[in-house]
């Protein structure tokens, strides 16, 4: 049968009805690859998995809550939708408002956010708001004003935003046969991690602490449940933007991973109950490390992630480095989204190209050089 996104794949666990209108780009499904160079180029001794939601329509994770939230506020009677965004949730906003013929505001930090994304928003028609301010100003500004105005609000604060963000957990566990040890991701406003979470947790047993060993058959276990247990989640932030390493809210916050330049997390008390309920930490990485990161994934593996997607992995690094991953273990990490939404950041850090004559003799030797 054809794929025709997650609404119409898991609707028997999303809050939807047969007359709920869909608004879909075919979201979800996006692809578990195995990493094959980079556990022995690291020397760990673990199955790395990422799921790549680069390849989602817009290029991020963002569709999976977007296809939700943009559904529900048409059921709903929506004429217009506001977010505030580091980019990826406008970008994916402004192309679900446009598939559902709805109108769009998305509120951006001026001069903050990748080419690739402000190249979205405006090319999907939304009214492109950049404020002096930054994406925490935005967050707060676009709550008052959905208060005010006739607006869906489609920040990860709209619960159907997670709903829709959970699915990923059902597709690991359903390529996996079972969930993870451990999930690591990047966190920034802290909707996905939460996200995840409830997936997992939607996933088991949580009736009998040995859920593993019920097998189903424990009078309350559900009758979705699919795994056996929940993986330890691992949330990666950014130094400069790393609210949950120090405890709280960070005024000023900076990174070369604009996507994750956050301070004020939404969603911080679903985010801490992931993390502590799952036995997991937080992480906190330089912005080289992050480069570092997303070159390593790109140049051995032939996966372009942008940099914030790259947090996860740089975080997953200093893990091992640590001990604190068990070995043996499987791990799937979260690239959240494409590398082509930055690709000034990619080119900064990439050696130049070589120029040269059209001359075949001069190619030769360049190429002689290089073999
Ligand atoms: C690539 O677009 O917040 O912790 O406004 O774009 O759920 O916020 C983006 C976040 C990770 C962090 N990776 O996820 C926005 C926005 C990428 C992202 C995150 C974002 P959350």
């Amino acid at each position: 049968m054809r794929y025709s996104g997650l609404i119409e794949k898991y609707r028997d666990r999303l809050p939807v009805s047969a007359d709920t209108p869909v608004i879909s780009l075919g979201e979800g499904n996006t692809p578990l690859i195995e990493l094959r160079n980079l556990p022995r180029i690291l020397g760990v001794d673990a199955q790395l998995f990422v799921k790549f939601e680069g390849l989602n329509p817009t290029g991020s994770f963002k569709d999976r809550g977007m296809t939700m939230a943009v559904t529900k506020a048409v059921e709903g009677g929506a004429k217009a939708i506001i977010c505030a965004s580091t980019g990826n949730t406008s970008a994916s906003a402004a192309a679900y408002a446009a598939r559902a013929n709805i109108g769009c505001f998305v509120l951006i930090p001026e001069g903050k956010i990748a080419l690739g994304k402000l190249a979205q928003a405006m090319m999907h028609g939304s009214t492109v708001i950049q404020i002096q301010g930054n994406f925490d100003d935005g967050m707060r500004l676009v709550q008052e004003l959905a208060q005010d105005l006739p607006l869906s609000l489609v920040n990860s604060v709209n619960p159907y935003r997670l709903q829709g963000q959970k699915t990923i957990a059902f597709e690991i566990i359903e390529a996996l046969g079972d969930a993870p040890d451990y999930h690591v991701l990047p966190v920034g406003n802290a909707g996905n991690i939460s996200g995840h979470w409830m997936g997992y947790s939607e996933s088991v047993c949580l009736q009998t602490e040995a859920c593993g060993l019920c097998q189903g058959a424990c009078p309350y276990h559900p009758a979705k449940a699919r795994a056996s247990k929940r993986p330890v989640m691992v949330g990666n932030q950014a130094a400069g933007a790393a609210p949950f390493l120090r405890g709280e809210m960070v005024k000023h916050p900076e990174t070369i991973a604009t996507a994750i330049r956050i301070g004020h997390p939404m969603s911080w008390n679903l985010a801490w109950a992931a993390v502590r309920e799952s036995g997991g930490w937080f992480n906190e990485c330089s912005d080289a490390e992050i480069l570092a990161a997303q070159a390593l994934l790109a140049k051995h593996e032939g996966v372009f992630c942008e940099p914030s997607s790259a947090t996860g992995f740089a975080g997953l690094i200093q893990d091992f480095k640590a001990g604190r991953i068990r070995s043996g273990s499987t791990v799937v990490i979260t690239l959240t989204g494409h590398g082509l939404k930055d690709p000034d950041t990619a080119i900064a850090q990439s050696s130049k190209p070589h120029v040269v004559a059209a001359e075949r003799g001069a190619i030769a030797d360049l190429i002689s050089r290089h073999l």
